[in-house]
């Protein structure tokens, strides 16, 4: 059938319409609780998503929810807004520029931008198990082996010296840990002792969360630098673009933002204030996959590096298809509802499909449902 013969709907999508939207909450136990200076994960509370076609694909992703206190409200906003798509193409740049327009008014920060995110990512996902390919693949790269860093909380590096260790055992080439809980001796001290345990060639980068005001942030850099500290991460509030651009005038560290931005234009307004030295957008808040690319495509015009956060499926598959990329962030959300778990090979991640590669353990996710 030639594009003349097709119908305007046949012509937009290669999985046929949506069907149907159906939002399943969870709460997954996760390897170890992840302690920051701005509160502290326990457990994964997700979104599994799924989303059937007429031409009988099912894509299917996940949310992060951050705390189980909005789970509910994510499904019964999906619950809500899902009818409202059945019958149209399960074509992704469509639905999002379609619903760019919807919410508008509203804007799409918060359960809205998390849960349009999420229908994203599993329309991607659909299209490319329409295609019988990895997502990486269906957005033209080959799929090759991407450094990846050990994603930590608070350490103790002598009481956590077995994760270390695995960690090092693992092959992973650089580990990210959190600071800015205690005084700034207590950073140093950190520090110090975890250099003693991984040595001088793995690279450590660290992340306040946030948690600091400018002065106070350059106090700390001041403090860590001879650590040989690979970035700083949201030294100061996600929304303070002028604090992060102040903090990195001054820092000999460079500094890493991006797991708060909302959408390529949250990007927009980060990378014109010249916020960071480094960017690492979430998929769940820069708008999925098309929200991720469109991003990515901005920080490299910039020569920003880009790194990924959390997800790390399907962050596997957009870095594949980033030409400036630096890391894919190891924090696994997601394993234990997985029939498998993405595991590290000598400190990288392959992506892998067909789609995002989310093969969902049904029985786990009956048993962890919230
Ligand atoms: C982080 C944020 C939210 C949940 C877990 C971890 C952290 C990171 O900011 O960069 O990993
Ligand atoms: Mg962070």
């Amino acid at each position: 059938m030639g594009l003349e013969t097709m119908t305007n709907a046949e012509r937009a999508s290669l999985t046929g319409k949506i069907d149907r939207i159906t939002a399943r909450a969870v709460n997954a136990p996760i390897e170890a609780p992840v302690k920051t200076a701005s509160g502290e994960i326990r457990q994964a509370p997700l979104v599994v998503i799924d989303i059937d076609t007429s031409d009988g694909i099912r894509g299917t992703s996940y949310i992060f929810a951050y705390t189980p206190l909005t789970l509910r409200a994510l499904v019964t906003f999906m619950e809500d807004l899902g009818p409202t798509l059945i019958g149209e193409p399960a074509a992704p740049a469509s639905i999002y520029k379609e619903c760019e327009g919807r919410f508008r008014l509203l804007g799409r920060q918060g359960v809205v931008g998390m849960a349009l995110s999420g229908i994203d990512m599993a329309l991607w996902d659909a299209l490319a198990k329409a295609a019988g390919v990895p997502l990486a693949v269906l957005l033209g790269a080959d799929i090759a082996p991407i450094e990846a860093y050990d994603s930590y909380g608070v350490v103790d590096p002598k009481r956590d010296a077995k994760r270390l260790e695995t960690t090092l055992e693992r092959g992973f080439g650089a580990i990210k840990i959190k600071l800015g809980l205690g005084a700034i001796s207590d950073d140093v001290h950190t520090l110090s002792e975890l250099r003693q345990v991984v040595g001088p060639e793995v690279r450590i980068m660290v992340d306040y969360n946030q948690s600091l005001g400018v002065t106070e942030a350059l106090e700390r850099i001041e403090a860590i630098t001879e650590f040989d500290i690979t970035w700083v991460e949201e030294p100061v509030p996600a929304e303070d673009l002028t604090g992060h651009a102040l903090v990195r005038e001054k820092s000999p560290i460079p500094i890493q933002t991006g797991e708060n931005w909302w959408f390529p234009e949250g990007a927009a307004n980060s990378i014109a204030a010249g916020a960071s030295d480094l960017v690492m957008p979430d998929l769940m808040k820069i708008g999925g996959v098309t929200g991720f690319m469109r991003a990515a495509a901005m920080a490299q015009a910039a020569s920003l590096p880009v790194s990924s956060h959390l997800f790390i499926e399907a962050s596997a598959h957009v870095l594949a298809a980033t030409s400036n990329i630096q890391y894919l962030e190891y924090l696994d959300f997601a394993g234990s509802v997985l029939k498998e778990r993405m595991l590290p090979e000598n400190g990288r991640v392959i992506a892998h499909g067909p789609g995002l590669g989310l093969d969902w353990d049904e029985d786990a996710l009956k048993h962890y449902a919230a």
